[in-house]
C-alpha cells in the first residue's frame, strides 16, 4: 500500500512540473517555406582547397598587392629547378606569370595533402617550349617512392604560344594517407571527381555534408570577402566568368591570395544542384579597410549591380543573359534576394555608416526596385546596427549575431517585435562570461554554444512570417589553414577529417522538418524554448524545442497537445543529448569521436491527445506527427510482410 501511495505521488509531481503545450489549430502565420541555409565565402581556404575541387595549391601563380606572386605550394621533383617568369606572350592578359622548369619536372603539395584513391581524375596544363616527348602527370606519396597513378601524355607544345595539354588519371590503389603531391614534367592541373560531375566543380564529400544539412538557401559571396581588402580589389563577379584561363584570381581577404576558380557561375551551379534559394551581395562601396566611394563615383557600382543581376536572372537575349548563355546555362537561375553590401555599419566607421544610410543605400534600393520589383532588396544591417535606424521600406534588414550562448538564449525573443530580416550569418562563438570580441573564439563549435543556437533557432522561426531565412557562417574550416575557429564543418585533404560539428546535427534536425504555417502555442518559455507549426505539403504536425539551463539541471518533461491531433495519434520524437556530458565537449576532426547522440523515439498520444515525453538538460528535439502518406507507408509493409 505504501508503495503504490509512492508511486502515485511521485506520477503527480512530475505532472505538476511537466509544461503543458497547447498548440492552436489556427491563428498562425505563413512561413516562406525555406528556412535554414548559410553563407559561404572563401574564409579558412573552404573555398580554394575546400569545396571547391581543386588539388593543386597556388595553380597559376596569381597575385595581388597583398599577396605576392610565389611559388608556393610547388617543389621541384629531384634536382630540378623551378623559377618563375614572365613569359611572351603571357597565358593571358590576367595571367602573366608562369613557371620555368630545369630538369625533370615539378610537383604540388596541394592543399597540405591529397586524397588518392581509384577514380577519375582530369585535368589540363598549358605548356610553351619546343618539346616533342610526352609528360608524365602522376599522383605519388610525398613520404616514399610510390607512385598510385600515372598517365602519358603526347606533347603539342610548340615554341612560341601555349598549348593546352588535357588529360585522364585513374590511380590503380589508394594512398594510404594524404601525403601526396602531383607531379609532372611539366605544368600540371589534375582534378578531382566533382559533386554530380560538374566541371570545375565541388568538392564531393564537402558538397555531400553540406547537402546533408537540406539547406534551403546560400548567402554569397560574403561577407567581408565581397568588401575586400580596399575600394579595388572587392569581389568583382565580372572577374569570375569564363575559361580558367581568363581569371585574374583575387586578393581575399582572409589572408591568401584567391583562384576566382570557384565564381559567380559555380556558385550559381551549386546553388542549382542543391536546389538552393540564392541571397547574393553585390558591392555596395564600402571596402575593408574603410574606403568609401563618394557618392558621385556610385553610377557605375549601381550599373554593375544590375549587370549582375541581369546575369543572374535575365533572359538569355538580354546583354548579360546572353554573357550566361554562352558560358552554358541559357535558362535564367531563379533571384529573389539581393543584398546590398556586408555590415555597412561597421568597416567604415560613422562615415561608412552614414553614407550608407544618405546615399549607398537608397541609390541602390531605388535603382533595384525600379528595374526588378519583385527582387526583394536587404540591407546589409539589423534595425539595430549602428545605433538604430528605421530601414526602409520595402527593403528587409540581415542581422549577425555571433554570441556567446546566453546571449543567444537571452535574444530568443529578438524578432517578436520587429521589421522583417534575414539572419545572415549567425553562431555561438564565445563561451559565456563576458569575453565577447577580446577573448578567443571556442576552438571548435561546442554542445551548450550548439543548443543556444538551437534557442535563438527557434525563436526565428516562431517569426518566419518576418525572417524568411536564417544562414549559420562560416560554412567550412580547413584544418590546415583557417582564421576562424567555429564552423559547421571541418575538413583537410584526406576526407577522414571531414567532420560535421555539434551545430550541423541541430541545424540538420531542424531544417529536416520545415513548417509551412506556424501556430500559436502555450506562450511560456526558459528553460524550456520551442516553435510549433504544420507541414501543409505532409499534413504533419511539428513541435520544435531546445532545453538550457533547468533547475538544477533536472530533466524537463513535457505534454504536448496539438488542436485535431487525437487519441491515439502517431509521432516521432528525435532528440538530440550530448553523450559527453561536459557542455564544451565537441566534435574532433582528429579522433572522429561524434558527441551527438540522437534518438527517435516513437510516441503515442494520451486519452486527451498528448504526447508526453521528458528532455534532458541542455538537449534539443522535433516531434512530429506521421502523416497519413507515411501511415499508409507503414500498412502496406505490413500487408506485405503478411
Ligand atoms: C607529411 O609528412 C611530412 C614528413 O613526415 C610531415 O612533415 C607532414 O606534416 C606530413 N603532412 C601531412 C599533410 O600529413
Ligand atoms: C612533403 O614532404 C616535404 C619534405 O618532407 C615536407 O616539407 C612537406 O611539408 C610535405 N608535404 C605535405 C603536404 O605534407
Ligand atoms: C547557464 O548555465 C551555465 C553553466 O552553469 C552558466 O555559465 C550560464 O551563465 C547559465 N546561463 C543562464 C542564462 O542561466
Ligand atoms: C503572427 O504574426 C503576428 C504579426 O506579426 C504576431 O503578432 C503573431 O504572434 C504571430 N503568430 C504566431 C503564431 O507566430
Ligand atoms: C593554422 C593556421 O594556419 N593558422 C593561421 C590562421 O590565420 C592566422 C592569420 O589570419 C595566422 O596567424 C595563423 O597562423
Amino acid at each position: 500500500m505504501k508503495s503504490l501511495q509512492l508511486a502515485i505521488a511521485a506520477t503527480q509531481v512530475l505532472s505538476a512540473l511537466a509544461l503543458d503545450i497547447d498548440v492552436s489549430s489556427e491563428g498562425g502565420n505563413a512561413t516562406s517555406g525555406h528556412q535554414y541555409g548559410f553563407l559561404h565565402e572563401d574564409i579558412n581556404n573552404s573555398g580554394d582547397g575546400g569545396i571547391y575541387a581543386e588539388l593543386i595549391r597556388n595553380r597559376a601563380f596569381q597575385y595581388s598587392d597583398a599577396f605576392p606572386v610565389s611559388l608556393d605550394g610547388w617543389r621541384p621533383v629531384d634536382d630540378s629547378t623551378l623559377d618563375l617568369t614572365l613569359p611572351e606572350p603571357p597565358l593571358s592578359d590576367v595571367l602573366p606569370y608562369a613557371v620555368q622548369v630545369k630538369g625533370v619536372g615539378l610537383q604540388n603539395e596541394g592543399f597540405w595533402g591529397m586524397d588518392v584513391r581509384p577514380q577519375k581524375y582530369t585535368g589540363s596544363f598549358w605548356v610553351k617550349g619546343a618539346y616533342d616527348g610526352t609528360f608524365t602527370a602522376s599522383l605519388r606519396s610525398n613520404l616514399t617512392e610510390d607512385v598510385f597513378g600515372s598517365v602519358e601524355i603526347e606533347s603539342k607544345s610548340v615554341d612560341d604560344d601555349w598549348t593546352e595539354h588535357e588529360f585522364e588519371l585513374y590511380p590503380d590503389t589508394a594512398a594510404p594517407n594524404s601525403n601526396n603531391t602531383f607531379a609532372i614534367t611539366f605544368d600540371p592541373e589534375p582534378v578531382p571527381p566533382t559533386y554530380k560531375n560538374r566541371k570545375n566543380g565541388l568538392r564531393i564529400d564537402i558538397a555531400e555534408a553540406l547537402a546533408g544539412l537540406h539547406p534551403s538557401l546560400i548567402r554569397f559571396p560574403g561577407g567581408n570577402m565581397l568588401e575586400g581588402l580596399s575600394s579595388s580589389t572587392w569581389w568583382d563577379w565580372k572577374d569570375t566568368l569564363g575559361p580558367l584561363r581568363y581569371r585574374p584570381g583575387f586578393q581575399g581577404v582572409w589572408g591568401y591570395q584567391q583562384t576566382h576558380g570557384l565564381g559567380i557561375v559555380e556558385y550559381l551551379d551549386w546553388a542549382e544542384d542543391m536546389n538552393l534559394e540564392v541571397v547574393v551581395g553585390v558591392f555596395a562601396g564600402l571596402a575593408l579597410n574603410g574606403d568609401i566611394t563618394p557618392r558621385e563615383e556610385m553610377q557605375p557600382l549601381i550599373d554593375d549591380a544590375l549587370d549582375q543581376i541581369e546575369f543572374i536572372s535575365g533572359p538569355a537575349d538580354s546583354k548579360w543573359g546572353s554573357r550566361r548563355a554562352e558560358l552554358g546555362h541559357p535558362d535564367p537561375f531563379p533571384l529573389h534576394y539581393v543584398e546590398i553590401g556586408n555590415e555597412d555599419w561597421l568597416a567604415g566607421g560613422s562615415e561608412g555608416w552614414i553614407t550608407y544610410l544618405e546615399y549607398r543605400f537608397p541609390m541602390f534600393l531605388a535603382a533595384i526596385n525600379e528595374a526588378y520589383p519583385d527582387i526583394t532588396v536587404v540591407s546589409s544591417c539589423a534595425s539595430t546596427d549602428g545605433g538604430g535606424w528605421d530601414i526602409p521600406a520595402p527593403a528587409i534588414g540581415d542581422y549577425h549575431p555571433y554570441r556567446e550562448p546566453d546571449v543567444l538564449v537571452e535574444e530568443f525573443d529578438r524578432f517578436d517585435n520587429d521589421g522583417p530580416h534575414i539572419v545572415g550569418e549567425v553562431a555561438a562563438t564565445h563561451p559565456n562570461g563576458g569575453i565577447g570580441w577580446d577573448g578567443n573564439l571556442m576552438p571548435f563549435p561546442w554542445w551548450m554554444g550548439t543548443v543556444g543556437e538551437a534557442v535563438s533557432l527557434i525563436g526565428y522561426e516562431r517569426n518566419a512570417d518576418r525572417v524568411p531565412g536564417t544562414f549559420y557562417a562560416p560554412v567550412a574550416r580547413n584544418m590546415n589553414r583557417w582564421q576562424w575557429a567555429v564552423t559547421i564543418l571541418q575538413f583537410a585533404a584526406d576526407p577522414a577529417m571531414t567532420t560535421r560539428s555539434t551545430s550541423w546535427y541541430v541545424w540538420e534536425l531542424f531544417a529536416r522538418y520545415p513548417m509551412s504555417r506556424t501556430l500559436p502555442a502555450t506562450a511560456e518559455f526558459g528553460p524550456a524554448y520551442y516553435v510549433a507549426g504544420v507541414n501543409d505539403d505532409t499534413g504533419s504536425h511539428i513541435w520544435k524545442g531546445a532545453v538550457y539551463n533547468t533547475t538544477d539541471g533536472a530533466d524537463l518533461p513535457f505534454n504536448v497537445h496539438f488542436e485535431g491531433v487525437d487519441a491515439g495519434a502517431t509521432a516521432q520524437l528525435t532528440l538530440l543529448t550530448n553523450e559527453a556530458g561536459d557542455p564544451y565537449a565537441y566534435n574532433d576532426p582528429y579522433t572522429g569521436v561524434n558527441i551527438v547522440h540522437s534518438e527517435t523515439i516513437p510516441l503515442v498520444a494520451d486519452e486527451n491527445g498528448a504526447f508526453s515525453f521528458s528532455m534532458p538538460q541542455l538537449s534539443v528535439a522535433v516531434l512530429a506527427t506521421d502523416t497519413s502518406a507515411e501511415e499508409r507507408k507503414v500498412k502496406k509493409r505490413t500487408v506485405g510482410r503478411r
